[in-house]
């Protein structure tokens, strides 16, 4: 008994103290200026808060939108923590953020705790919030569709290395009508109908862009009816130019599947879904493609077992990640402890997918509460066969939790 207080400990210990790669956000490098996100009325305004205030609100959606961002924020500090406790995990979020940076949220006072954020700077901030939350690198999204973004990267800056990038291509493979005519206009000479050199062309765009931003993976979010092998954009493109890519490259292919976006127009960025996905497509990518490396996470907390099951098949496979609606405690705990007894360490429990820098601190200190107890109660149970782990190899095993196992996948 004592001993196992004792390995509990140590492990608790090692969790809080091991840096983080945290493998997908939506942060930027301070150098990308406004897109990168922090402070309290981005806090409050996070989408996952939007959609819960919105349970609350009495306005049509249009009202909302129309006012300032300060206005949507007290809103939603007034619905979701004055006239109701903030239980929700997005909620405790931002209590969670705002005591670590040493504030009293006692007092209830939006307009002090306003003040406080008023007196940082974003770059002192950016290391505040890394350091609070214990991650060594961030990785972005980065899209070279998004308008505000592209011509950053193509004037060039010096990056911070603290924040890595992602290649994230959406529109390419689930809007190719409307990315065609783009790519077109961007001199690469594909066609809506796929002929001529259109998939070398999108090779040559892949390449140039992986190049450019330094990309360590390819990533795109699917809705949960994808299919492959099928007789659609999608799955040709993936085939045909992705996949080449990646093998060209060295690079990993990541998937996020099972998000139906804007069932609820309204709402935005918050009006997105989930449903069910085939798991059988992921299958059908890593039986196909043994020489390609993929990542993936789904939505569906009904997808989380088969997924196991598949990464126990393929070791092209890497899952990761309790993305959106499962970022939950009791979903983070069930899903890394089934993750855990199926694949061992060869996975990734968890990544932020945060929006505002200052999220780091919450989303890491809820997560690494949980991945700690999960993973104590699983070395108790080899301790009680006499296996009792040195400290060493529970650094080394946190580390590959953490993001040392996808550095090596990425790699190898
Ligand atoms: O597609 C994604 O990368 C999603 O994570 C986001 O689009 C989503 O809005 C989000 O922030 C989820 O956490
Ligand atoms: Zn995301």
């Amino acid at each position: 008994m004592h001993q196992s207080l004792s390995l509990r400990q140590q492990v608790a210990d090692i969790v809080q103290t091991t840096p983080v790669f945290d493998i997908h956000t939506h942060l930027y490098d301070p150098a990308f200026g406004g897109l990168l996100l922090w402070g309290l009325d981005e806090l409050l305004t996070y989408h996952y808060l939007v959609a819960e205030g919105f349970r609350y609100f009495d306005l049509p959606y249009e009202k909302f939108w129309a006012l300032s961002k300060t206005q949507q924020a007290d809103l939603i500090w007034d619905a979701l923590f004055i006239q109701h406790s903030p239980l929700s995990e997005a909620c405790r979020g931002v209590l969670t953020v705002l005591h670590a940076l040493g504030l009293d949220v006692q007092k209830r006072d939006l307009p002090v705790l306003r003040r406080h954020f008023a007196k940082w700077n974003v770059g002192d901030f950016t290391t505040k919030a890394l350091e609070l939350a214990n991650v060594r690198k961030v990785c972005m999204t980065n899209s070279p569709f998004d308008d505000l973004e592209r011509p950053v990267w193509e004037r060039r800056f010096v990056r911070d290395e603290r924040f890595t990038a992602a290649l994230r291509i959406d529109p390419l493979l689930v809007d190719w009508e409307n990315t065609a005519p783009k790519l077109h206009a961007w001199g690469y000479d594909v066609r809506a109908d796929f002929s001529g050199q259109t998939f070398g062309e999108v090779r040559r765009f892949l390449a140039d862009w992986t190049r450019r931003i330094d990309a360590q993976y390819c990533m795109v979010s699917l809705t949960p009816d994808f299919a492959f092998p099928a007789d659609t954009p999608t799955a040709r493109l993936i085939e045909h130019a992705i996949l080449p890519h990646g093998r060209e490259h060295g690079q990993a292919f990541a998937l996020m599947i099972g998000v139906q976006r804007n069932v609820n127009p309204q709402l935005r960025l918050a009006g997105d879904s989930v449903g069910l996905a085939d798991v059988g497509a992921v299958e059908n990518l890593c039986a196909q493609f043994p020489d390609n490396k993929f990542l993936c996470t789904m939505l569906a907390l009904e997808n989380q077992h088969g997924l196991c099951v598949a990464a126990r098949k393929f070791r092209n496979l890497h899952i990761f990640g309790c993305w959106w609606f499962l970022n939950n405690p009791s979903l983070i705990k069930d899903i890394t402890r089934m993750r855990l007894e199926l694949l061992g360490l060869s996975m990734t429990p968890q990544h932020s997918d945060c929006r505002v820098l200052d999220q780091l601190i919450y989303k890491w200190s809820h997560s690494r509460a949980i991945i700690g107890k999960v993973l104590a109660r699983k070395y108790d149970d080899l301790a009680a066969t006499g296996w009792v782990p040195t400290g060493a190899e529970i650094e080394r095993d946190v580390r590959d939790l953490f993001g040392g196992a996808l550095e090596r996948f990425l790699k190898g």
